[in-house]
C-alpha cells in the first residue's frame, strides 16, 4: 500500500490576526499533485484538520474542495481523525456524505469496530487494517474521582490510552492476517515544532511509544508540528505540520510517503513541502535590523515573506524607520516590538510589551507575583484547567472577525 501521511493542517489558522487561507489553498493544491504524481492509495490526515472547532467558511470551503479533488484521483481511501483543535461534532457532521467520496472521518472516540478501517486494494481484496484513533479526551478515557491526586489522574489517563490501542490491535488480530497501521493524535515523546497547545491539564497524559502494540507496522501520528520518528523506532512517526504555524517553528516541513507491504520492511520517505511564505523573526539593534531587512526581501516567492521583529535598543522612532525601509521591499512587517538582548536561549524581557504578546499563563504568573501569592503546582494546574475549558469555549464560537 502506498501511503501519504500528514497532519496538523490547521485550516483557518491566523498568525498575528493575518489569514493563512491563501497559503493553505496553495498547500492543498500541492498535496493533490503529490497524490497523483506518487500514485498514493491511502491518505491519512492525523488530526488538527481545522484550527478551531468552529472554522470560518473559507476554511470549510478549502476542506471540501480538497476532499473533492482527492476523490478525483486514483487514491483509494482518505482517513481523517480529529485532533485536539477539532470539534468532534463538527468533523463528524458530514461523515456519511463524505463516505461516498471514499473518505472516512473519525472525529472522536468511537469504539473499536468503528475505529478499525479495512483497506481494500484495486481488485477489492483486503490489503491492510487501519486503527483510526482520534485525540482521546479525558472523558473518553476515565471518570474522575473526587479527591484523587494528580499522579492518580495522570496514571488513569495513560492507562486509558494504552488500553484503547491494545483493544484495537486485538480486534485487528481477530480480523485475520493483514498489516496493521495505527493513527493517533497525542503526545508520545518527541520535540515540539511551534504552535502546539497542551492536550491535557498541566501536561498530564504524556505517554511513550510503548503504548503502541508491537503488531503495528506503522504508527501515523499527529500533534507535534515537527516531523520526526519517536521512541527510537523508525515506524512510529509524526508527519509534522506541512506549513509552519508559528514564527518559532524552524523545522523543515514535509509530508511522509510510505510503502507498506505485508511482512516486508517499511519504506519511509520524507517529501519536502514547498515554503509558500517565509516566516522570519529578526532580533537586533535598529541598524542591524535595517541592514538585514534587505536580505529578507522576497524574490519570486509565491507570497511575500512575513516578519516578526524585535528591536533591542529602544529608540522611539524604530517602528517608523523599519516600516519606511520595508515599504521599498518585497516583504511585510507583521509586528515590531522592543526587547532587551536575549540573555539566554530565546528568553527576552520586553521593554514595551503588549498584553497580546504574553501567554495567558505568563499573565497569571505575573498577577500572582504582584499580589504576593505563590503560584505553586496546584494553583497553576487549577488555572490550566480553567484555561483549557475557556479555550474550548472560545473555539466553539463562530469567529466573528472572519470576513473571507
Ligand atoms: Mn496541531
Amino acid at each position: 500500500v502506498r501511503i501519504l501521511h500528514t497532519s496538523d493542517l490547521h485550516l483557518g489558522h491566523r498568525l498575528l490576526e493575518r489569514s493563512r487561507i491563501e497559503e493553505q489553498e496553495a498547500l492543498l493544491e500541492w498535496l493533490v499533485q503529490i497524490i497523483r504524481q506518487e500514485e498514493v492509495e491511502l491518505l491519512i490526515i492525523a488530526g488538527d484538520i481545522f484550527d478551531t472547532g468552529a472554522p470560518p467558511n473559507a476554511a470549510l470551503k478549502l476542506y471540501y474542495n480538497f476532499l473533492h479533488q482527492v476523490a478525483e484521483t486514483e487514491c483509494l481511501a482518505t482517513l481523517i481523525i480529529g485532533g485536539n483543535h477539532d470539534s468532534v461534532a463538527a468533523l463528524n457532521a458530514p461523515r456519511q456524505l463524505l463516505s461516498h467520496f471514499r473518505v472516512q472521518v473519525t472525529g472522536g472516540a468511537a469504539g473499536t469496530d468503528e475505529e478499525l478501517f479495512l483497506m481494500r486494494d484495486r481488485q477489492g481484496e483486503p490489503s491492510a487494517l487501519v486503527g483510526c484513533v482520534p485525540f482521546l479526551r479525558e472523558r473518553d478515557l476515565r471518570t474522575p474521582r473526587p479527591g484523587e491526586s494528580i499522579e492518580e489522574r495522570d496514571a488513569g489517563l495513560v492507562a486509558g490510552i494504552r488500553e484503547h490501542y491494545r483493544l484495537l490491535s486485538e480486534a485487528a488480530a481477530d480480523r485475520g492476517d493483514l498489516p496493521l497501521i495505527l493513527c493517533g493524535h497525542l503526545f508520545a515523546g518527541g520535540v515540539s515544532g511551534g504552535g502546539e497547545r497542551d492536550l491535557y491539564v498541566g501536561n498530564l497524559g504524556q505517554i511513550d511509544s510503548s503504548v503502541f502494540p508491537a503488531e503495528a507496522q506503522y504508527v501515523a501520528l499527529g500533534h507535534l508540528h515537527r516531523a520526526q520518528a519517536v521512541g527510537g523506532s523508525s515506524h512510529i512517526r509524526y508527519s509534522g505540520s506541512p506549513l509552519a504555524l508559528d514564527f518559532t517553528d524552524d523545522s523543515v516541513k514535509s509530508v511522509t510517503l510510505l510503502n507498506l507491504e505485508h511482512r516486508a520492511p517499511l519504506e519511509v520517505e520524507l517529501f519536502p513541502a514547498p515554503v509558500f511564505r517565509r516566516l522570519v523573526s529578526l532580533s537586533g539593534s535598529l541598524p542591524e535590523i535595517l541592514w538585514r531587512l534587505n536580505g529578507e526581501a522576497g524574490a519570486g516567492e509565491t507570497f511575500l515573506p512575513w516578519l516578526d521583529i524585535t528591536v533591542t535598543d529602544p529608540i522611539p522612532e524604530a517602528q517608523e524607520r523599519i516600516e519606511e525601509a520595508a515599504a521599498e521591499l518585497d516583504l511585510e512587517i507583521l509586528r515590531v516590538r522592543y526587547g532587551r538582548p536575549s540573555n539566554g536561549d530565546d528568553s527576552w524581557e520586553a521593554v514595551d510589551e503588549q498584553l497580546e504578546e504574553l501567554s495567558p499563563r505568563e499573565v497569571f504568573r505575573r498577577r500572582c507575583e504582584s499580589r504576593g501569592v505563590e503560584a505553586d503546582d496546584e494553583l497553576q494546574r487549577a488555572f490550566d484547567e480553567l484555561l483549557l475549558e475557556a479555550q474550548a469555549r472560545i473555539d466553539a464560537q463562530p469567529d466573528g472577525t472572519e470576513t473571507e
